[in-house]
C-alpha cells in the first residue's frame, strides 16, 4: 500500500534510574546542552524528563518517579538503555496504520497532545527486545520539545564554557538481538518499515579468537537512517553480543554512532571531560600507513588519542567506540567521521574486538 516515510531521527529516548544524574553526565562529559526538561515542577507527576542537543542530534532521559510507572520494570530488567528510537513522520496516523497492517505490534495509538504551543503528535510501535519507535509530527508544534516539557532554567544549567564537543549528527544505531534472529529483524525492518539491506558481515569477517558475531544493516530509503542488527556467532568463547543479551537481559540497541566533523577535536574534548574509550595496540599504528594509504590526518596523533582508520572504495573514515557508559557491559557510543567513506569499520573489526575481548577479560565475562 502506501510508503512509509521516514524524515529523520527526532529523537533517542532512555530510560534510566536518575535521569538528572545522566544529563549531568551527557551535557559534561559529552557536550550537549540541556534544552528542556519535565517534572514535577512542570506538573508531570510521573516522571521526569531532561531534553539533551547537540548539532541535530536529540536525546531524551526519562526516569519513573515511581514504582507504578508502566516503565519502571525496565531499570531491574535492564539497566539504564534505550527505550525508543523515535522518527519524524509527515503524517503520524498513516505511518502507525501502515506499519501496523504491515504487522508491527502497536504499543500506543496515535495521540494528538496539545498545550499552548499547538499540537504534537506521536505513536508507537514495539521492534526488538522492549524497544520501540515511535513516529512523531513537530509540523503544527512550536514548542521546546513536546507538551509538558519547559525551556530549562538558565539558572540551573548556564551555557558550558567546556572546548565544544562537536558532534552533530546520529550516523547509525546498532541494535544486538539473540542468536538466530539477525534475519527476522532484518525481515522486519524491510517488510514493516521499507528498509534495504546495505551490507552483511558474516562470522568468518569478524570471527576474532572468542568475539564472534553476525551483521546486517539495514537503511531508509533515502540512507539517512543505517540500523546494523548484530547476533551472535559461535565463536570458541562467549562473543560479546551473548554478554550484552545477558546483561541487558534481551535484545537492545548496543551503541550509538554520533558523527563529527573533527574527531580530532571532538575525542581531545571528551577525553578531557573524562570518557573512557578503548585501546588497540601500538602495532596497529605501525601497520596504518600501509593499510589505508595516504590520509590528512597526523598518525602520531591519532595513536595518542586511539583513533581507529578504515578505508574502502570511496574514500576512508575514522573511529572510535567508548567504554560501556553504565555498570552492565550493555550501552556504549562510537565518534565516527566519514572522509567519503560510507562502509562501517570493516577493516578494524579484528582491532576492535580484541579490544573488547581484553575489556570482557577483565570482567570475567569472556
Ligand atoms: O556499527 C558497526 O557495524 C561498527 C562495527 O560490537 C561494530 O561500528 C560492530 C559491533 C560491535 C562494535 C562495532
Ligand atoms: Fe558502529
Amino acid at each position: 500500500m502506501s510508503d512509509i516515510v521516514l524524515r529523520r531521527i527526532d529523537h533517542v529516548r532512555f530510560f534510566v534510574g536518575n535521569a538528572r544524574q545522566s544529563a549531568f553526565f551527557y551535557r559534561n562529559a559529552f557536550g550537549f546542552d540541556v534544552v528542556a526538561y519535565a517534572g514535577l515542577e512542570t506538573k508531570v507527576r510521573h516522571e521526569a524528563g531532561y531534553v539533551l542537543r547537540q548539532g541535530e542530534i536529540t536525546f531524551v532521559l526519562t526516569s519513573p518517579l515511581s514504582a507504578q510507572h508502566p516503565e519502571s520494570y525496565r531499570l531491574v530488567q535492564h539497566g539504564d538503555g534505550v527505550m525508543d528510537i523515535a522518527f519524524e513522520v509527515p503524517d503520524v496516523r498513516q505511518a502507525f496504520a501502515e506499519a501496523v497492517r504491515r504487522g508491527a505490534k502497536p504499543v500506543q495509538e496515535p495521540q494528538a497532545l496539545e498545550d499552548e504551543f499547538g499540537v504534537f503528535e506521536i505513536a508507537t510501535i514495539a521492534t526488538y527486545g522492549d524497544t520501540r519507535h515511535s513516529f512523531v509530527n513537530r509540523d503544527r508544534y512550536r514548542g521546546v520539545f513536546a507538551p509538558g516539557f519547559r525551556p530549562i532554567d538558565p539558572e540551573r544549567y548556564q551555557p558550558s564554557t567546556r572546548r565544544p564537543v562537536g558532534l552533530v549528527a546520529i550516523d547509525h544505531i546498532v541494535g544486538n538481538v539473540e542468536e538466530g534472529k539477525m534475519n527476522e529483524w532484518v525481515a522486519w525492518y524491510r517488510d514493516v518499515l521499507g528498509f534495504t539491506q546495505l551490507i552483511s558481515f558474516d562470522d568468518k569477517d569478524i570471527s576474532t579468537e572468542y568475539s564472534a558475531l553476525m551483521s546486517k544493516v539495514m537503511q531508509n530509503g533515502s540512507g539517512r537512517i543505517k540500523f546494523p542488527i548484530n547476533e551472535p556467532a559461535k565463536g570458541k568463547r562467549r562473543s560479546q553480543i551473548e554478554e550484552y543479551l545477558q546483561f541487558y537481559g534481551g535484545p537492545g540497541v548496543q551503541h550509538i554512532a554520533l558523527l563529527t566533523g573533527d574527531i580530532i577535536q571532538t575525542v581531545r574534548a571528551m577525553r578531557a571531560n573524562d570518557v573512557s574509550f578503548l585501546r588497540v595496540p601500538k602495532t596497529y599504528y605501525e601497520a596504518l600507513p600501509q593499510r589505508v594509504g595516504a590520509i590528512q590526518e597526523n598518525i602520531a596523533e591519532l595513536a595518542e588519542l586511539g583513533i581507529l582508520v578504515d578505508r574502502d572504495d570511496e574514500g576512508y573514515m575514522l573511529q572510535i567506540f567508548t567504554k560501556p557508559v553504565c555498570d552492565r557491559p550493555t550501552l556504549f557510543f562510537e565518534v565516527i567521521q566519514r572522509r567519503g567513506a560510507r562502509s562501517f569499520g570493516k577493516g578494524n573489526f579484528k582491532a576492535l574486538f580484541e579490544a573488547i575481548e581484553r575489556e570482557q577479560a577483565l570482567r570475567g565475562t569472556l
